[in-house]
C-alpha cells in the first residue's frame, strides 16, 4: 500500500480517478500535455522541503548547496536551449512570468500593447479583472477580419498612435506563425520594449518549427507545461542588460521562496527537450494538428484562419447549431476533452463562445498519429451532430476508450503518483 493511500485514502482515490480520466479519455486541450515520469519524480521529490529565497550563491538561508546546483542547471539549460542571454526559472506560472516583465518595464498607469483577449490573447494581457488590466492601460490589437491573422500594419498604426512602453507578441489561441522581426521593427520605431510570450509554442520553437523571438525580443516568457512538456510553471528569459532588474522584480519583488522541486523538474524537462526525440515529437504535434484541421474541414467545419501552422486548431461553430460551451459539454459526454473558445469577432461572450480550441500536444505524446486524427475528427463531427442522443455519445465514448487503450499512458506508474 502506498503511504498516501495509508495516510489519506480520500486524496489517493481522487488522484487514481484522475489518472483513469487521463488514461481513457482524449485530451485535446491545446495547453495541456503529459509529462514524463522522470519530470514527475523530480517534482515529487524531497526538494519540496527546502527554502531558498534569493538566487544561487546569494540565498537568505543556509543549506542551499544542492538546490543552488539545481537552479544553475535549470538556468543554463534554458539559456542553451533557447539561445538567450539570461534566464530566471523561479516564476510559479506563466502569468507570474508575465507580471515579472511588466514590473521590470512599466510604471503603474503606463501603456502597453497586447493581443486582444477575444482574438487569441491571454488573461494576463489586459483582462480588466486581472492585474494586467487593472494596473496598466492596455491597447489591444486584433486579427484581420479577412484572414484572421495579425495585421501588422494595424499594430504599427496603433503603436505610433499610443506610444506604448511595451509591446507583447504572443497568444493563447492563435493558430498561425508570429513574425517577431516585424514586431521588433515596430517596437524599435516607437521605442518600446518587445516581450514575446511563447507559452504555447515553446516546444515548437526549440524544435525549429516556429521562428524564435530570441534575436529580437528584450524579454521572452513561457510556461513549462504546454508544448514544452515539463512541470506546471513559468520561466522568463531576457537580454543581459535587463537581467538584474528582472531578477529583483521576481525576488524580492513578487515571490518568496522558489519551488525548488518544480525547478528541478523544469531542469529535467529542459534536458528532455534538447533531444532528437523531442524534435521528432514536435514535428508529429504539428503534422497531427494540420491533419486534424483538414479532416474537420472535410466534415464541414469552418476553421479559423483556414488551417493551422502550429499545435492548435480553432473551430468556428457558428453554423453548427451549438455554441462553444455546449460543444465542450457534448464532447465531454463522449470522452473528448476540449475547451470552449471565442473566435475572432465573436458575437457571444467568453462564457458561451462560438468556438472550441483543439490541440494535439497531449495525444501526440501518447503516440497517436494521422490515422487517429481522422477518427477523432469524425467522432467530433458525429458527437456535435447528435448532442442529445445519449446512445451515440456513449458509443463514441466506447470508441475513444478503446483507442486510448491502444496508446497506454501511465498505467505502469504506481497509483498515487
Ligand atoms: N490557460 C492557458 C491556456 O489554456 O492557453 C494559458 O495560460
Amino acid at each position: 500500500m502506498s503511504s498516501l493511500q495509508e495516510t489519506d485514502a480520500e486524496v489517493f482515490d481522487i488522484i487514481r480517478r484522475e489518472k483513469m480520466r487521463q488514461e481513457y479519455r482524449l485530451e485535446l486541450i491545446a495547453s495541456e500535455n503529459f509529462t514524463s515520469t522522470a519530470v514527475m519524480e523530480a517534482q515529487g521529490s524531497i526538494l519540496t522541503n527546502k527554502y531558498a529565497e534569493g538566487y544561487p550563491g546569494r540565498r537568505y538561508y543556509g543549506g542551499c548547496v544542492n538546490v543552488d546546483v539545481i537552479e544553475e542547471l535549470a538556468r543554463n539549460r534554458t539559456k542553451e536551449l533557447f539561445e538567450v542571454e539570461h534566464a530566471n526559472v523561479q516564476p510559479h506560472s506563466g502569468t507570474q512570468a508575465n507580471m515579472a516583465v511588466y514590473f521590470s518595464v512599466l510604471d503603474p498607469g503606463a501603456t502597453y500593447m497586447g493581443m486582444d483577449l477575444a482574438h487569441g490573447g491571454h488573461l494576463s494581457m489586459g483582462h480588466p479583472k486581472n492585474f494586467s488590466g487593472k494596473i496598466y492601460k492596455v491597447v489591444p490589437y486584433s486579427v484581420s477580419r479577412e484572414n484572421h491573422r495579425i495585421d501588422y500594419d494595424v499594430v504599427r498604426d496603433l503603436a505610433i498612435k499610443h506610444r506604448p512602453g511595451m509591446i507583447i507578441a504572443g497568444a493563447s489561441a492563435y493558430p498561425r506563425i508570429i513574425d517577431y522581426s516585424i514586431f521588433a521593427s515596430i517596437a524599435r520605431e516607437v521605442d518600446a520594449v518587445l516581450m514575446a510570450d511563447i507559452a504555447h509554442i515553446a516546444g515548437l520553437i526549440v524544435a525549429g518549427l516556429h521562428p524564435s523571438p530570441a534575436p529580437y525580443a528584450d524579454f521572452i516568457t513561457t510556461t513549462t507545461h504546454k508544448t514544452l512538456r515539463g512541470p506546471r510553471g513559468g520561466i522568463v528569459m531576457c537580454k543581459q542588460r535587463w537581467a538584474s532588474v528582472l531578477d529583483s522584480c521576481i525576488f524580492p519583488g513578487m515571490q518568496g521562496g522558489p519551488l525548488m522541486h518544480v525547478i528541478a523538474a523544469k531542469a529535467v524537462a529542459l534536458k528532455e527537450a534538447s533531444t532528437p526525440d523531442f524534435r521528432d515529437y514536435q514535428k508529429r504535434v504539428v503534422r497531427n494538428a494540420r491533419v486534424l484541421a483538414e479532416e474537420l474541414m472535410n466534415h464541414g467545419f469552418r476553421i479559423v484562419s483556414g488551417g493551422t501552422d502550429n499545435h492548435l486548431v480553432l473551430v468556428d461553430l457558428t453554423d453548427k447549431g451549438v455554441n462553444g460551451a455546449q460543444a465542450q459539454e457534448i464532447l465531454e459526454s463522449a470522452g473528448i476533452t476540449v475547451n470552449k473558445n471565442t473566435i475572432p469577432f465573436d458575437p457571444l461572450p467568453p462564457g458561451k463562445a462560438s468556438g472550441i480550441r483543439i490541440g494535439t500536444p497531449a495525444i501526440t505524446t501518447r503516440n497517436m498519429g494521422t490515422k487517429e486524427m481522422g477518427l477523432i475528427a469524425s467522432w467530433i463531427s458525429q458527437a456535435l451532430a447528435n448532442g442529445s442522443n445519449e446512445s451515440v455519445l456513449t458509443k463514441i465514448g466506447n470508441n475513444v476508450r478503446e483507442m486510448c487503450e491502444s496508446f497506454p499512458l501511465y498505467l505502469n506508474v504506481q497509483d498515487g503518483v
